[in-house]
């Protein structure tokens, strides 16, 4: 109760960050995109974790503002640094399923696209493949598509869901889930899974990136079959918006 509390006061009390992790094309060898990440610094309990505060978060109805919080923040930061980038990146926000409940929600999109001036084509939105691709949702999905902003599939595969929904919903790319890419160097059912979910990825012709990629034999392992989008600590853990310019501006 205190803590939810607290959380609904994290907004007036500028608790909350956003920290940006890079995404790399190993065989372009460049930058290609940044996923913004959410981070609440508690007064007493110091950072704390969206994966423990977002479903708290849902709980008490203070998503919404959250989450168009984070949306706003992350467009501005990108189309401050299209001004000073060489080519213009994308941004990716994680989005709750609650926000794209939210009748309301696809307005609100248009309304910070606007106001911020980010071009919907530099936008894209992580949603979780379990809740997110019901029917419910494939209205708001196939809204903010046509708009342009492109919509990747979070966490994949680990989800107890039917890959059917790929045929029906507006999705752009596939993010591979970190835990199997914990197991390439030790378990070949991990192996067997990542080359599964490339070859899905290929099948619908969509684009497909690496999560949690740790280590050069993870990421070797990747690029030989044929996902050359990486994001993972290491090439760059996720930065404050002051410390990822210079790696966006190409002075790796
Ligand atoms: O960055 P970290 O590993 O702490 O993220 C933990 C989880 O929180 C991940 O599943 C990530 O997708 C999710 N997350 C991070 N930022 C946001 C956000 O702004 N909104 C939502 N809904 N989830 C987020
Ligand atoms: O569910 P989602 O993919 O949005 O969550 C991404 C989470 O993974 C973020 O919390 C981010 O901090 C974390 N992360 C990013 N790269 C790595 C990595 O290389 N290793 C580990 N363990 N976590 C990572
Ligand atoms: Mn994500
Ligand atoms: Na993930």
């Amino acid at each position: 109760l205190e803590m939810g509390n607290h959380l609904r006061q994290s907004l007036d009390r500028n608790e909350l960050e956003i920290v940006y992790q890079p995404q790399v094309d190993c065989l372009l060898g460049k930058i290609i995109g940044v996923e913004a990440l959410l981070r609440w610094k508690h007064t007493t309990k110091g950072y704390i974790s969206p994966a423990d505060f977002i479903p708290l978060a849902e709980e008490i109805g203070t998503i919404a503002s959250i989450g168009e919080w984070v949306l706003r923040g992350a467009c501005k930061q990108m189309k401050a640094w299209h001004s000073t980038t060489v080519e213009p990146l994308a941004i990716s926000v994680n989005l709750s399923v609650k926000q794209l409940n939210d009748e309301r929600f696809v307005d609100k999109v248009k309304q910070i696209l606007e106001e911020t001036g980010l071009e919907a084509k530099y936008l894209e939105m992580e949603i979780t493949e379990n809740f997110a691709m019901q029917d419910e949702q494939l209205d708001a999905l196939s809204k903010l598509r046509g708009l342009g902003i492109a919509i990747s599939v979070d966490d994949f595969g680990t989800h107890y869901s039917s890959l059917s929904y790929l045929k029906r919903f507006p999705v752009t790319k596939i993010k591979l889930d970190q835990s199997f890419v914990r197991g390439v160097q030790t378990d070949d059912k991990d192996r067997a899974m990542i080359k599964a979910i490339i070859s899905v990825a290929n099948s619908f012709q969509l684009q497909i990136i690496a999560e949690g990629v740790e280590t050069e034999e993870q990421a070797g392992f990747l690029v030989a079959n044929g996902c050359s989008q990486i994001q993972g600590y290491y090439f760059y853990r996720p930065m404050t918006a002051e410390q990822v310019l210079p790696m966006l501006q190409g002075c790796l």
